[in-house]
Formats: structure tokens, sequence, C-alpha cells
């Protein structure tokens, strides 16, 4: 916590001798528990107001004004309470009023709220300005201290709500994603493809979908070991992200096969884009650990018409027999599905 700054009280008072009567019973040790209070004297309304205004600017509001309301030549203390209050919303100010001055309903009125300002008739007993110091301290205090735990609390509630919903999303990110390569998982491939599929049947837009099996992966984790193997799946998932458009999505269906959704795409281009991901990874083998491994796909390919019905299972099926034929056709090359 902050050191606590000292109590300051603004002190408005035409009659020089009055601020040595403040002066006697506010400073030093006669204070009570709440000073020594920081004391600031004027002798006219508007050098009240300016000290006021000072005083918002540096954050350190006066806590207490006892304002005299006569203080000739200049502006009276009305005129000050009302500048203070438009200053600020929490200084207390208490009217120094002699008898026959303005009324204190006519006070009330013109300087809201009225729960923090007081009136004081004068003469005064010096005790009892002792008294209004020390008892608006005391609730001065213990608003700044309300206003601190408020601003913890809220800066507290904040923090959990940033951290909680950081771990939300990370755990929306890990239920959606597979782990080793990044890319969405099964589950969520197959729901972009269920989303895609409704919005073609919708807007009579041709969706191709396209199957990518890695060849003879089993021989590459039998002869380099299956930790080389995952990092195999991982750049040849890397490569393919970059080679297809931000709103296609490729994603990881199984072991070593990934799912393709390209919406908006016919079967020729489906294939074009089918046949870069299959150079993309042919013509560069993949660097690891000072070797350097030749790995090829086989890719099968198949698209629904806008106009026709399709379901997902028949496209994912469709996908896969395209995928068998290229298998069959020797591996490393594109098929696509003839329908019939
Ligand atoms: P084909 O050309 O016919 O596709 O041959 P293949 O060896 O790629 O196919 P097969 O289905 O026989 O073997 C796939 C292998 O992929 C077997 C499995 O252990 C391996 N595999 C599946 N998931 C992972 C994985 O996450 N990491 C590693 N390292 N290997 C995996
Ligand atoms: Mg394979
Ligand atoms: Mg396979």
């Amino acid at each position: 916590m902050a050191p606590a700054q000292p109590i300051r009280i603004l002190i408005a008072d035409d009659e020089v001798m009055m601020h040595n009567l403040y002066r006697q019973v506010l400073e030093t040790n006669t204070a009570g528990k709440h000073g020594p209070y920081e004391l600031t004297f004027c002798d006219q309304g508007e050098a009240a107001v300016s000290a006021a205004r000072k005083a918002v600017q540096e954050k350190r509001d006066f806590a207490i004004a006892f304002l005299d309301v006569r203080m000739p030549p200049g502006r009276g203390g009305l005129w000050a309470a009302e500048e203070l209050r438009a200053l600020s919303a929490a200084t207390q100010i208490v009217m120094v009023t002699g008898y026959s001055d303005v009324d204190p309903k006519t006070i009330e009125q013109r300087v809201p709220p009225s729960d923090r300002l007081l009136y004081i008739q004068k003469p005064f007993h010096p005790f009892e300005i002792r008294q209004f110091a020390s008892t608006l301290a005391a609730r001065w205090e213990m608003e700044q201290r309300i206003q601190e735990l408020q601003q913890g609390l809220e800066r507290l509630v904040a923090q959990r709500t940033a951290a909680l919903e950081k771990a939300y999303a990370e755990l929306e990110y890990r239920a959606t994603h597979d782990d080793l390569t990044g890319l969405p998982n099964r589950a969520t491939v197959i729901e972009t493809l269920a989303k895609e599929l409704n919005r073609s049947g919708r807007s009579g837009r041709s969706l191709a979908v396209v199957m990518v099996d890695i060849d003879h992966f089993k021989a590459i984790n039998d002869a380099h070991g299956h930790l080389t193997g995952d990092a195999v799946l991982a750049e040849i998932a890397g490569r393919m992200r970059l080679l297809v458009r931000p709103y296609d999505t490729i994603g990881r269906f199984g072991g070593e096969e990934f799912l393709l959704v390209i919406p908006e795409c016919g079967h020729e281009d489906a294939v074009l884009v089918a046949e870069r991901l299959r150079a993309g990874v042919a013509d560069q083998p993949i660097a690891l650990d000072g070797q350097t491994l030749p790995v090829t796909l086989s890719v099968g390919v198949t698209w629904a018409d806008g106009a026709q019905t399709h379901s997902i299972d028949t496209l994912i099926a469709e996908a896969d027999q395209a995928l068998y034929r290229a298998k069959e056709s020797g591996r490393n090359c594109v098929r696509l599905n003839t329908p019939g």
C-alpha cells in the first residue's frame, strides 16, 4: 500500500489573526491522530480557488476547506465554495460565518451535496475547529481507504478475468487443434466440412475435398524412429498450411492423413491445389538431423457440385477412394474421384 498522504486543509479567511488561531489548533502535536495536517492559508476567495485548482491538478485534493463567508474586497466564501465543489466532489467544505451572514439553507442549495457541507458560526471556540478537522479527516481517510480497496479489487477482478479468458482460449485451442502439427484436428476439420457443405448447398457453389496421405510413412518410422517420424509429420503439415489459402482448412484427419476443405472451388482448381501440395513435399526432401529424407504424398480429390445433395460421409469416402487409386497408381500422384 502507498504511504498515506498528509491530510490537506485549506483555510480562507481575510483576517490574519484567524489564521493564527487555526494554526494553533491544527498544527503540530495538538492535531490528534490524523495530523500533522498540511495547512494552506489564503486571505481571499480567488486565492483559495487557485489553490484548490492546483491541488486537483496535482491529484492532491484538499480533504477539508474552511471558508470564511465574508472576505472583502474580493469575492466571498460562498462563491469560493461553489468553485471548489465544481473542482472536487470529495472536498468537505466548512462555511465559517457570522450571525447576519447568508442563511445556511441558501448555502446548502448552492453547494451540494449537503453531507459534504458544514456550517460553523462565528465566534467559534477554537476547539470546534479541531473537532471538525479530526472528524472530517477520519471520514476522508476512510473514504480514501475504501476507494483504494475498491480499485485493488477491480484490478484483481480484471487480472483474474484476463487469466481465465487466456486459459479458456488455450483450452479451446487444445480441444480443436492437433498437438503435434498445430493443424485443426479431425473433429474440427469435419465440422468445417459440414459448415461449408451447408453453405455450398445454399449458394450453389461447388466445394472441393482433398485427402492427403504420406507414402510409406511406416518405413520412415521404421528406419529413423518415431520421433523423426513426428518431425516429418510436423514439417509436412507446416508446408501444406503455407500452400493453401487462408480460408481453406487443412486438418489432421488421422495418423499420417490430412483432409483439406476448399470452399468455392471446382474440381479442376482442386486438382491444381492438390498437385501444389504434392509437389511442395516431393520436390524438396526434408532436412532433419543432418540427413535429407525424400518424402512423397498421395492425394485424392473429390468435390460437391452445389446443385446436388451430398453428405459428409460420401464426400470423405469419395476422397478416400480417389486416394486409394493414387496409391494404386504408384503413389506420389493426384487422382480425381470420378463419380459413378
Ligand atoms: P502407404 O503409402 O500405403 O500409406 O503406407 P504407410 O506406411 O504410410 O501406411 P500405413 O497405414 O501402413 O502406416 C502408417 C504409419 O503412420 C503407421 C503409424 O505408426 C504411423 N503414424 C501414425 N501416426 C503417427 C504419429 O503421430 N507419429 C509417427 N511418428 N507415426 C505415426
Ligand atoms: Mg501412408
Ligand atoms: Mg494412412
